[in-house]
C-alpha cells in the first residue's frame, strides 16, 4: 500500500471489532492508512511518540477509538496539529457508553476532537476520507461514487416497497 494518509489507532485489541468499520470504509474509498494499538494509559510513551511524529510521517488525520475513561483521542489531539477524529467505543469497562462519549466529546476549548457516534467507526472513516478528499481528487471521486451508491440503495428499497403495493 502507498504512503499512509490516515492513522487508525485504538486503546486496546478489544476495540478492533468496532474499529474495523473504519478500516473497511478506508479500503473501499482507497485511502491509504496505518493501523495500530496505542494506549493512553498502558503505553503513554508510545502514544506520545505516535502523536508527535504523525505529521512528519505524512499522516493527514488520525482516527482514535477508545472506551470507558477514553483519553486516547484527546491526548493525541493535544500533541499534534493534525485533525483527530474520536470514536467512543462501548467497551467492557464502559458503563453504558456515555462515559466513552463524554470523555471524547467534552474537550476543553483549544483542543478539538471531532467525535462521532458511539461505535461510529464507519463515519470516522468517511470523515477522514473527506478530509483527504479536500485535496486528493481520486479520493474525492470515490466519495462521490460512495454517495451515489447510498442514494441508489435508498431509492431501490423505496421502489421495492412500492412494487409490494405500499
Ligand atoms: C480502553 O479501555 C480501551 O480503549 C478499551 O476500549 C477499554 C478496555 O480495554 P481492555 O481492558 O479490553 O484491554 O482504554
Amino acid at each position: 500500500m502507498s504512503q499512509p494518509k490516515i492513522g487508525v489507532i485504538m486503546g486496546s485489541q478489544s476495540d478492533l471489532g468496532v474499529m474495523t468499520e473504519a478500516v473497511l470504509v478506508l479500503e473501499k474509498l482507497q485511502v491509504p492508512f496505518e493501523l495500530s494499538i496505542v494506549s493512553a494509559h498502558r503505553t503513554p510513551e508510545i502514544m506520545y511518540e505516535y502523536a508527535k511524529t504523525a505529521k512528519d510521517r505524512g499522516l493527514k488525520a488520525i482516527i482514535a477509538g477508545a472506551g470507558g475513561a477514553a483519553h486516547l483521542p484527546g491526548m493525541v489531539a493535544s500533541l499534534t496539529t493534525l485533525p483527530v477524529i474520536g470514536v467512543p467505543v462501548k467497551s467492557s469497562n464502559s458503563i453504558d457508553g456515555w462515559d466513552s462519549i463524554l470523555s471524547i466529546l467534552q474537550m476543553p476549548g483549544g483542543v478539538p476532537v471531532a467525535t462521532v457516534a458511539l461505535n461510529g467507526a464507519k463515519n470516522a472513516g468517511i470523515l477522514a476520507a473527506q478530509i483527504v478528499g479536500a485535496f486528493d481528487d481520486k479520493v474525492a471521486k470515490n466519495l462521490e461514487r460512495f454517495k451515489i451508491e447510498m442514494r441508489d440503495k435508498v431509492i431501490n428499497s423505496a421502489n421495492e416497497l412500492k412494487e409490494k403495493g405500499y
